[in-house]
């Protein structure tokens, strides 16, 4: 898929704070990553915004509706000339649930520095420490 448009090359994950804490997801695959946490997302769709993308996967992962905000630490590549890229997500209801995560946790600053979080995701730890560490 080297001539697909440059839309369908975004994968996005939310970062969702709440009481302090940010809320991490285990993957469940592939081998390679399974049993190791991310922020939970997915990829964007054609024709479908970041923002648009990111409200789906999180209702279909966790069974919430999120609001999508701010932009949040740097760009990832990933491989086929993919982009990973991290957004604010803020709660607007629902109480998440791991419907295709083995297990979701809430973590504070100490807590995330402990997790076997995917390589890629390890990009944002500063971003998501200064914000745990302000709330
Ligand atoms: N991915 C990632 N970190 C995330 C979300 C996704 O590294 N927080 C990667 C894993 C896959 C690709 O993006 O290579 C697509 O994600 P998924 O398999 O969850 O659809």
């Amino acid at each position: 898929m080297s001539d697909a448009p440059a839309r369908d090359r975004e994968v996005v994950a939310g970062a969702i704070f709440h009481g302090g804490r940010l809320l991490l997801a285990q993957r469940t695959r592939p081998p390679a990553l399974a049993g190791r946490w991310e922020l939970p997302g997915g990829k964007v769709e054609e024709f479908e915004s970041p923002q648009s993308a990111l409200v789906r996967e999180l209702r279909e992962e966790l069974a919430v509706e999120v609001r999508c905000g701010a932009r949040i630490g740097v760009d990832v590549p990933l491989s086929r000339g993919m982009v990973l890229r991290a957004y604010r997500a803020e709660l607007v209801s629902g109480e998440p649930v791991a419907l295709e995560h083995s297990q979701l946790r809430w973590v504070d600053a100490e807590e995330l520095l402990s997790m076997d979080l995917v390589d890629n995701d390890r990009a944002w730890i500063p971003e998501l420490l200064e914000e745990l560490s302000a709330l």
